[in-house]
């Protein structure tokens, strides 16, 4: 793990959270409220908390409970406020003019972990609109905001652009951002294009499930990973051999978290693309924190959020397995643990059955001088069985990919057509899932 930033400069927060109505504390919020805090270099020296009825339209909380936050900050030295929660931006100015500090919200804090992670030129560009498409409406009262304070959390905008510029040039900005995502998700379609053929699993789940250390331990890559939020904001896709010899793609992408803010959905739409294509779901649950019933509810939320249909086949992986102590093994899904690689053979089994499950299964008779085509299949199918015959004849029993289409297109060409039989149901396999 890398910090930016040295313990000493972290920069002191003073934390808000509302209870509306009958909300209470939920299990593991604060711990993550404080991880996104320290991500983006801040450490939290106060916390405050209200109960209210409704939120306040103009401050969020009550005016008393702001007059006394201008009060602590004064105390405790400290000129950020973090409210963990979503608010307009009137609220915000009208916040920083009652405590003369600078007010972040949970979206605006989102986007600076983001900001400051970001490596790849594709999440710079998504990152820097998903910020200026935040700060559009904002632009008058963050002219405010910036000034208050030249450094810390919230304060790297979107490059140099934000302070100097009126609303059209952002606009123009915004556009030019826009037009640069199209190509690259230009570039992508061909990408993804040459990937038919190919079963496509993606792994999902909430940030800090451990999914890329899981990619990493089937697939022997070293992506990074570390014990923070947003690890990830890019798509890697590695090829991955099963034990049945045949391959298939296999997809990390960016986590998810509780009320992810809208402005990054709309941005990594094409970052996004690979969860809405993918054949089969991984959806890595951490099971060895005490919040994983919220995290789960929050992954099948996000993914109806970015328009995942609910036909695409899910399996739950249960990460993280040797950190739990009485490891009740779960009704649905597979255990396992990227570390000890405890489950792994379990969880390629089920994955060759959900794979065999979506294939088009089809007989086929070649002869010997056949070949090409058997190498064409072997390529392009997934090839479970093949016999010899009595007659110098071969016979294959074998998966297509996408569909019969394809493979008669083959056969049509090779005037094989005749010797091709679909099979109504996948044939058995000893990798019952
Ligand atoms: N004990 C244990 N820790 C694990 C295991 N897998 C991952 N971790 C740890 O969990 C933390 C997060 O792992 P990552 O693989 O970066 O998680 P991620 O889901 O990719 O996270 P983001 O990219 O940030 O969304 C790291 O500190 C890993 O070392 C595991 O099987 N056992
Ligand atoms: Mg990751």
């Amino acid at each position: 793990m890398h910090s930016t930033k040295e313990p000493t400069e972290l920069e002191r927060v003073l934390l808000v959270r509302a209870y509306i109505g009958n909300e209470s504390e939920e299990v593991g919020s604060t711990r993550e409220i404080l991880a996104l805090i320290q991500s983006a270099g801040g450490t939290v020296v106060v916390q405050e908390s209200q109960k209210r009825k409704t939120p306040d339209l103009r401050l969020f909380i009550g005016r008393g409970k702001a007059d006394e936050l201008r009060e602590i900050a004064l105390r405790e030295n400290t000129s950020t406020i973090i409210f963990d929660h979503n608010l307009s931006s009137g609220q915000v100015s009208r916040l920083e003019e009652v405590t003369n500090c600078k007010v972040i919200d949970r979206t605006e804090l989102i986007l600076a972990i983001f900001a400051g992670q970001a490596r790849t030129r594709e999440a710079k560009l998504q990152i820097e609109l998903a910020q200026l498409r935040y700060a559009l409406p904002r632009l008058s009262g963050m002219w405010h905001h910036f000034s208050r304070l030249g450094a810390g959390i919230g304060t790297r905008g979107p490059g140099e652009t934000q302070l100097e510029i009126d609303r059209r040039r952002a606009r123009s900005r915004i556009s030019f951002l826009e037009k640069k995502i199209e190509e690259v998700e230009t570039r992508w379609k061909i990408v993804s294009a040459r990937r038919t053929g190919m079963f496509n699993i993606t792994i999902v789940g909430y940030t800090n499930a451990g999914k890329s250390t899981l990619l990493n331990t089937l697939c022997n890559t070293c992506l990074y990973t570390a014990d923070k939020p947003f690890a990830t904001l890019d798509t890697t896709s590695r090829r991955m051999i099963l034990p049945d010899g045949s391959e298939v793609l296999i997809s990390d992408t960016v986590g998810f978290i509780e009320r992810l803010p809208e402005t990054l959905v709309a941005s990594f739409h094409t970052t996004l693309d690979i969860v809405r294509k993918a054949d089969l779901l991984l959806v890595a649950v951490d099971r060895s924190s005490p919040s994983r019933g919220r995290h789960i509810t929050t992954v099948r939320k996000t993914l109806q959020r970015i328009g995942v249909e609910e036909f695409i086949p899910r399996l739950t992986v249960w990460t993280k397995c040797d950190a739990v102590d009485d490891l009740r093994y779960p009704r649905t899904g597979v255990a396992v643990s990227a570390l000890s690689e405890f489950g792994l053979d379990a969880l390629l089994n089920r994955i060759m059955s959900h794979r065999d499950r979506s294939l088009d299964w089809f007989e086929l008779v070649l002869e010997y001088r056949d070949s090409a085509i058997l190498h064409w299949l072997y390529k392009n199918c997934v090839v479970r069985n093949v016999t010899n015959g009595e007659d110098a004849s071969v016979r294959v029993l074998a998966g297509a990919l996408r569909g019969y289409d394809s493979v008669e297109g083959k056969m049509d060409e090779a005037k094989l057509v005749r010797n091709f039989v679909r099979l109504p149901e996948p044939p058995e396999t000893e990798h019952a899932g």
